[in-house]
């Protein structure tokens, strides 16, 4: 066979930095998940991320956009690692040289993790000898140059070529692969599968029928663990096992405590309903979610580590290293803040904080919902700023009153008659005391409230229409039991959360 040279060295360069990227996940598993250089990147890319980007990121993939940003990446380093081959060919080592760039920048990522530690220079080292390795010896082959037409590699049969540059792919792949699942296989997820559950003392009250209006597409009650919404900076979900969970307490309290699971199975677990709410959502988005948890009053707790005067902050830092500040009036004003350990009868998931996370109802999760919690620095805010404060987000961020309307589907076509409009509504820790839908520019019509289970949850609503043909628009407010009706105005998420009201346009036929 002849392979036009450029074809081939091209794909040197891709199964070259190929080859690095799976040599540095492999060794980072020896060393931390986030000292791989991919992952680190990827990281940084999302740290540092502007917000428009952000917020346009959400918008547009949803909770695929870890996925979206790791294949974006896969196809950038795939694009100028075949120019790296084609440089290398025509002069070395230029391609070797792009390839230890590469290296650099995994390093340099993975040291600023805010994790690091040295070693994590180590695995981006190796995948860079193992990048300029695997790309000279590949393009070694063209020392056979084909005298008549030099354009050409001469003397590689289609096999040699299949089987150097196929076996470099399918090793590294497989190691890659090995590595994975060695790393998942590992502990937390086999831990969890067997994990014990504490049994609280007190059930949850339990979920009146008249709380979930069971309609097809309206939002039901409880969430189930996989529909629950994700939101997170974790390109790789921790992998923390319960048996090596620790949580540090420290800073401006009198008795420096150190947590450890069996700590927490020895105290006296609550069993509670709490509906968490991201700041991001959009009005009328998906990105709330009610669930039953199980866990230790944050508050007992932070009476054990006695909180010296002058405090207003618990720091927490997750075991990536995201941080988060909450107002330790909102900890301990007798609602129920909690370290959960159960998720809906099961042991968190992992993508939500397995083991230990913060659950604490009504303020947002970037300000309260730390997952995989393994630090905490009794603070005040003055001294210290949380991930997302330092990226222009609120301090402190209590949820604000919403409303949305889930069915029916919006820009959809309903036939004339009976429609039963059906939506949720919350503002925990006030609770909802009325939703209002508004067809067109018509007067407000109170809509039916489901029974509230508590201010802690959200609130399902119905509204029964008379449909009539044409276009119309459905518009929804919620009403506090403060009395406050949620603005009109329009906001946007950042910095406390947004505001408006939700509607829809439906074609009725
Ligand atoms: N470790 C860690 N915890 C975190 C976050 C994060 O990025 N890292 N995001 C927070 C945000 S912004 C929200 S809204 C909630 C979401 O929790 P969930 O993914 O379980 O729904 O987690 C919070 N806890
Ligand atoms: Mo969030």
């Amino acid at each position: 066979m002849r392979v036009e040279r450029t074809v081939y060295a091209a794909v040197a360069g891709v199964v070259a930095v190929g080859a690095a990227l799976a040599a540095g996940e492999v060794v980072s598993l020896a060393i931390s998940a986030n000292s791989s250089p991919y992952f680190a990147v990827g990281s940084y890319l999302i740290d540092n991320a502007p917000e428009a980007v952000r917020q346009w990121a959400i918008r547009t993939f949803g909770t695929s956009d870890k996925t979206v940003l790791l294949a974006g990446m896969g196809v950038g380093i795939a694009v100028i690692a075949a120019v790296a081959g084609l440089l290398e060919r025509r002069r070395v080592p230029i391609g070797s040289a792009m390839t230890v760039i590469f290296a650099i920048v995994g390093a340099v990522a993975a040291t600023n993790r805010p994790t690091a530690e040295t070693s994590y220079v180590i695995p981006s080292i190796v995948s860079g000898v193992v990048g300029v390795l695997v790309l000279r010896a590949l393009l070694g082959f063209f020392r056979s140059t084909n005298k008549a037409d030099p354009t050409l590699v001469d003397g590689l049969s289609r096999r040699t070529f299949i089987s150097a540059a196929g076996s470099v792919a399918v090793v590294a792949a497989a190691v890659a692969f090995a590595g994975r699942q060695i790393a998942a296989a590992s502990d937390a997820i086999a831990e969890r599968r067997k994990l014990k559950l504490p049994v609280p003392k007190t059930r949850a009250e339990a979920i009146p029928a008249g709380a979930d209006v069971k309609i097809p597409e309206a939002t039901s009650f409880i969430t189930k663990n996989d529909d629950f919404y994700r939101i997170d900076t974790a390109l790789q979900v921790p992998k923390l096992k319960a048996a090596d969970w620790e949580l540090r307490i420290h800073g401006m309290v009198e008795n420096e405590l150190r947590l450890t699971w069996d700590d927490l199975m020895g105290m006296e677990p609550i069993e509670r309903v709490i509906t968490m709410t991201c700041v991001s959502n959009q009005v009328g988005g998906p990105l709330a979610s009610n669930a039953t948890w199980i866990g230790y009053p944050i508050k007992s707790i932070l009476e054990k580590a006695k909180v010296k005067p002058g405090a207003d902050m618990l720091f927490s830092t997750s075991v990536d290293g995201w941080t988060c500040g909450t107002p330790l009036q909102e900890l301990t004003d007798g609602r129920d803040a909690m370290l959960a350990v159960s998720m809906n009868g099961e042991p968190l998931p992992l993508e939500h904080g397995y083991p230990v996370r913060q659950v604490v109802p009504g303020l947002y999760g970037f300000v309260s919902g730390t997952k995989w919690v393994v630090d905490w620095k009794v603070t005040t805010f003055d001294k210290d700023e949380a991930y997302w404060t330092k990226r222009g987000w609120g301090a402190k961020a209590p949820i604000k009153t919403a409303s949305r309307i889930d069915r029916p589907a919006g820009l959809s076509q309903q036939p004339a008659g009976e429609i039963v409009i059906a939506g949720t509504a919350w503002a925990q820790r006030r609770g909802i005391a009325k939703v209002e839908v508004r067809i067109d520019n018509g007067p407000w019509e109170v809509a039916t409230l489901a029974d509230e289970y508590s201010i802690d949850t959200w609130r399902q609503w119905t509204y029964k229409w008379q449909a009539t043909k044409g276009q119309h628009t459905i518009t929804c407010r919620a009403t506090d039991k403060t009395g406050a009706t949620q603005t009109e105005k329009r906001t946007t998420p950042i910095p406390g959360g947004a505001t408006g009201w939700h509607n829809r346009v439906l074609t009725i036929v």
